[in-house]
């Protein structure tokens, strides 16, 4: 088994960013060895910090599927080459957030947004409820850019239009409308990073992933085991031809326990 999740609004609770709730079910999948891959709209900087807090140990993917890190620790062969990146093999699939920022400038005046790179720290702080720190590193973003959108839903597609033959997409996280590469996806990530845990093991892998959001509903429709985690503020994603994914009844990280457990159960494993 290997299991993929998001963070806000998943593992992590939408307003409060614990994951308290979850901490059990976390342990448990360290007991049984089931590594746990991040796969997040968060960045990098973001995840050294919570990694240490969640004592994560397993690859992770960050900012919407643009880049995958291995810890070189684990050992995995891969066959390709990788950037070199401190402790990390570093897997980069995005285009550069400056591209992204460049494509939109000329849009300011046409919709109403707000990008990341139009806000202060402090701006951030009180959109999301981060703390300084914290909003800080949300800040130090390498291939993706959210905006907080505040206009209609025909303008966000209009948008997504225009930014289509650019390569660029949008799809919405549990506040914000990223910006991103159009081959930058959670899905394209956990299959990538499946394929090297594949062909380490020499055999097929059951995939689990669990999300809240839009923004997972790529990787929810190509894992084993959809599992969407009920949100407290936006109605669960539909996930297309995936009658058996799973909501849970419990919201964010109660949930993602919920579901753990389930899983383990029925595979036999606790
Ligand atoms: C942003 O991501 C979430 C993901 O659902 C959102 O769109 O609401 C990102 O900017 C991330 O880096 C940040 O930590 C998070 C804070 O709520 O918001
Ligand atoms: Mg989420
Ligand atoms: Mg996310």
């Amino acid at each position: 088994l290997l299991v993929f999740s998001d963070l806000d609004g998943t593992l992590l609770d939408h307003h409060t960013y614990s994951f308290d709730a979850a901490r059990s079910a976390l342990q448990s999948l360290k007991t049984f060895s089931i590594p746990c891959v991040i796969n997040t709209s968060k960045t990098f900087k973001e995840l050294i910090i919570l990694r240490d807090e969640l004592g994560h140990q397993d690859p992770f993917i960050v900012e919407n599927g643009s880049a995958v890190y291995i810890p070189k620790h684990l050992s995995l062969f891969i066959d390709e080459p990788l950037e070199d990146c401190g402790d990390y093999w570093l897997k980069a699939f995005g285009p550069t957030r400056k591209t992204l920022i460049e494509l939109t400038n000329d849009q300011t005046e046409k919709y109403t947004f707000k990008r990341f790179s139009d806000m202060s720290y402090q701006d951030l702080m009180s959109i999301t409820g981060l703390g300084e720190e914290n909003a800080k590193l949300a800040m130090q973003r390498e291939f993706t850019e959210p905006m907080l959108w505040n206009d209609s839903n025909l303008a966000l597609n209009a948008l997504r239009q225009h930014l289509d033959q650019f390569d660029v997409q949008i799809q919405k996280g549990g506040r914000f409308s990223h910006l991103m590469g159009k081959h930058c996806d959670k899905a394209n990530a956990m299959l990538w990073l499946t394929d090297v845990y594949e062909s380490q093991a020499d055999e097929k892998i059951t995939t689990m992933a669990l999300g809240d959001g839009e923004n997972d509903i790529g990787m929810l429709s190509k894992a084993d085991i959809p599992v969407v985690i009920r949100s407290p503020v936006h109605a669960p994603p539909e996930v297309p031809n995936r009658s058996d994914a799973w909501l849970t009844d419990a919201y964010g990280p109660e949930g993602w326990a919920q579901a753990i457990n389930l899983v383990l159960s029925k595979q036999g494993i606790s």
